[in-house]
């Protein structure tokens, strides 16, 4: 039976693991390495579907621990699922909740059988399993639906991480053995393991052995030093397997999309450049930009001089900083129109520069002009 979702393998960059691909899905053919925007509640939020479309987001990411809560996988299913209820006509990636359980759920209960918690809407009480979740990620009808894994905190002891781990590896086996429509939908198994790489390497083992279509490292940026992620990334991202996607979970800043792609991953979520939008800040190719300085009160040029988007193409600075200081809801849309057009962009060059077979240079250029030291 063929994946739904298939990876191809179209060039390689000298020097480091960077991979140019394609992901074939039901959904789309979808360029890699790629960036994921966030859609938590089934919105990337303050943009509407077509906006996404215009600028080329070919994938975006849903969370099945909200979905459920409100309003409910049955009434995603009979809109038709999830890409009929928002109307999204490219693909659609659901978490499987377990993240989302440990860092908004209350009164969280944590066995070999799956996670009793309670909703931070209405605190009832709910219960997530890998066959729960299945259920629940089968209704909502993404391309690609994650396993039920643990995230543990950066700190967690080695036999904690170690219990944690066999847990998860148990659970994407569940996983797989409920997924009612593997020829529809993509189920990915999680990498967990905390810091030691000898745990990440038995969870790659054990995950690659059940055959799954994709594979994506989890438990990274949860508050440990980025040069350690990043060695981890270079252990791990390489083990897996060459002609499947590798997805880093809930990553995305820029200096961690080029460290990310260097050493071999393929797919990349996050939810900074809307959260940051949100708040008034803002990506430039010259860092970031805190858009209700004062400075900005009478700046008449483009948030980004050098920014193609059709923010910056039409508004000035001191519009922008105007609606974002009188809480118009206009302010917040631009800022994060701008911010997903800029990650998005900056991974359509990153594919550039990887065919060019110039990755290295061109990460060397943006760190110079962005203000990152790099190493
Ligand atoms: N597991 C899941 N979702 C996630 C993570 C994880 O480890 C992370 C960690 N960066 C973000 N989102 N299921
Ligand atoms: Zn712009």
């Amino acid at each position: 039976m063929p994946f739904p979702v298939r990876y191809e393998l179209l060039t390689r960059c000298s020097r480091t693991e960077a991979r140019r691909g394609r992901l074939h899905t039901p959904h789309g053919v979808i360029d890699t390495p790629v960036f994921m925007p966030v859609g938590t509640q089934a919105t990337v939020k303050t943009m509407a579907p077509w906006e996404l479309e215009e600028l080329g987001a070919g994938i975006i990411l849903a969370n099945t621990y909200h979905l459920h809560l409100r309003p409910g996988e049955d009434i995603v299913r009979r809109a038709g699922g999830l890409h009929g209820f928002m109307q999204w006509q490219g693909a659609i990636l659901t978490d499987s909740g377990g993240f989302q359980v440990f860092s908004l759920a209350s009164l969280r209960k944590i066995t070999d059988e799956g996670v009793q918690f309670r909703s931070h809407i209405d605190g009832s009480p709910r219960f997530f399993s890998p066959e729960t979740v299945m259920g629940i990620e089968n209704a909502l009808g993404a391309d690609i639906i994650m396993q039920l894994d643990e995230c543990p905190p950066y700190g967690a002891s080695r036999s904690y991480l170690e219990t944690s781990l066999r847990r998860t590896l148990a659970w994407a086996k569940r996983c797989k053995e409920a997924h009612a429509r593997p020829e529809e939908q993509a189920l990915f198994g999680i990498v967990q393991g905390g810091e030691h790489l000898d745990l990440r390497r038995e969870a790659v083992d054990a995950l690659v052995e059940l055959d799954l279509p994709g594979y994506a490292i989890g438990g990274l940026s949860v508050g440990e030093p980025k040069p350690l992620m990043y060695e981890i990334l270079a252990h791990i991202a390489p083990r897996l397997p060459e002609g499947k996607p590798r997805y880093l979970m809930g990553v995305g800043s820029p200096d961690d999309l080029f460290e990310g792609v260097e050493r071999g991953v393929d797919m990349f979520d996050c939810v900074l450049p809307t959260r940051i939008a949100r708040n008034g800040t803002v990506f430039t190719s010259t860092g970031k930009m805190v858009m209700k300085h004062a400075q900005y009160r009478d700046d008449f040029l483009p948030m980004d001089p050098s920014c193609s988007c059709r923010v910056c193409r039409t508004f000035s600075r001191a519009y922008i900083r105007h609606l974002l200081k009188a809480e118009e809801i206009l302010g917040v849309r631009l800022t994060t129109y701008h911010n997903v057009h800029f990650l998005l962009n900056l991974m359509k060059e990153i594919r550039k520069s990887i065919e060019e077979d110039r990755f290295l240079a061109f990460k060397r250029e943006f760190y110079d002009r962005y203000g990152y030291t790099s190493e």
